[in-house]
């Protein structure tokens, strides 16, 4: 089997890469041209993986890619997909984030042999929707990030309705890892613990400290994308099923390292974002009935594995 992952250098796509090249699949991956070295998250399986120069928001590069590589499954993982800059480039976010899709499907339905498709679509969809969320609650999406994302939900549901394509919609709550970009706020929390342990930093900088997440680990949620592209197509809420305060997460994180948080957070407003999301709590019931998919790592296991980790 070969899988063409785009975001192959983010931190799903080098979960997911290690998850198929150990079920034996051929890995190609798409990246950026960018100035200097952009593959330290995949340097460990630089040999087992075959990268390819592409952008999203380059339909021609994008199709002729794929009539290249022909691969029996997509997995498009490619975004700009920090919610707080998508106020800043709505834009460009659309650009990537939705017409990438869209130009990804359509390069994909031009071919004599189909792959399959996944879509990397998020919990952000829900925006304002109450608590749980799952498969069937309503989209009101808060951001361009997640407008976007709404656009490339439906698109993916249609080219699998219009013209039979395999095409799925994994709707991913939050998942973080030690491979997490560091401006998301697991991150910059956990990042700033250890520095603040190692007096190397006084204070952090945080915006909303009340909005909840749905926080899973990076790791469990690649096998739930894989195993969403060897069933009947269709469309799934990944999850928890437990929710946290980012104070929650304040909490568990400096108490790892026997600190109290108190003394080292201020906020400000800098971080506000214009509209807010906040509260999300998934169901992934259809994830466990359907696909005997159900995460691994615990809410604490996995603050400890980004405290703890490189
Ligand atoms: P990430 O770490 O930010 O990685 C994004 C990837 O997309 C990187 O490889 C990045 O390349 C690439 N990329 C960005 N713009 C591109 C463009 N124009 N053309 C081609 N590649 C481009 O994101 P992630 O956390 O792994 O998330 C993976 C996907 O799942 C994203 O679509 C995200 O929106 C979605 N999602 C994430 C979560 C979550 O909690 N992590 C939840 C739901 C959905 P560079 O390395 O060159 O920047
Ligand atoms: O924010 C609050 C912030 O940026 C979480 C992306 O992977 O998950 C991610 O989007 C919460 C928000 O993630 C800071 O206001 C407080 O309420 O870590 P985040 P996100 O916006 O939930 C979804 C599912 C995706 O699809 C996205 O791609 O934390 N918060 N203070 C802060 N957030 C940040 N980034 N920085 C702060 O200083």
């Amino acid at each position: 089997m070969r899988a063409l992952i785009t975001g192959i250098t983010g931190q799903d796509g080098s979960y997911l890469a290690e998850f198929l090249i150990d079920k034996g699949y051929e890995v190609y991956g798409v990246i950026r041209r960018s100035s200097d070295f952009n593959t330290r998250r995949i340097d460990h399986v630089f040999d087992k993986i075959k990268l390819v120069y592409g952008d999203l928001t380059d339909g021609a590069g994008i199709s002729s890619i794929l009539n290249d590589i022909e691969p029996d499954e997509v997995y498009n993982l490619a975004a700009q997909s920090h919610v707080m800059v998508s106020f800043e480039q709505p834009v460009y976010t659309v650009n990537c984030d939705a017409l990438g899709t869209l130009r990804l499907l359509e390069a994909i339905r031009s071919m004599k042999k189909k792959p399959k498709f996944y879509q990397a679509s998020s919990s952000e969809m829900f925006g304002s929707s109450p608590p749980p969320q799952n498969e069937k609650t309503l989209f009101h999406p808060r951001s361009p990030y997640a407008c976007a994302k709404v656009y490339s939900y439906w698109q993916t549901v249609n080219y699998r309705e219009a013209y039979d394509i395999h095409a799925c919609n994994g709707i991913l709550f939050n998942h973080e890892s030690p491979r997490r970009g560091g401006t998301f706020v697991t991150k910059k929390i956990t990042d700033a613990v250890k520095r603040i342990k190692k007096g190397e930093q006084k204070e952090l900088v945080l915006g909303n400290l009340d909005s909840r997440r749905d926080w899973g680990f990076a790791g469990d949620y690649v096998e739930a994308m894989w195993l969403m592209m060897q069933k009947k197509p269709d469309d799934y809420v990944i999850a928890t099923g437990e929710s946290h305060s980012v104070r929650d997460f304040l909490d568990l994180a400096f108490s790892c390292v026997d600190l109290d948080w108190q003394d080292y957070v201020r906020t400000d407003d800098k971080y506000i974002r214009p509209s807010e999301v906040d509260y999300l709590h998934g169901d992934a019931s259809k994830a466990a009935i359907e696909l005997g998919w159900r995460p691994k790592t615990t809410f604490r296991e996995l603050v400890e594995m980004m405290v703890c980790g490189s």
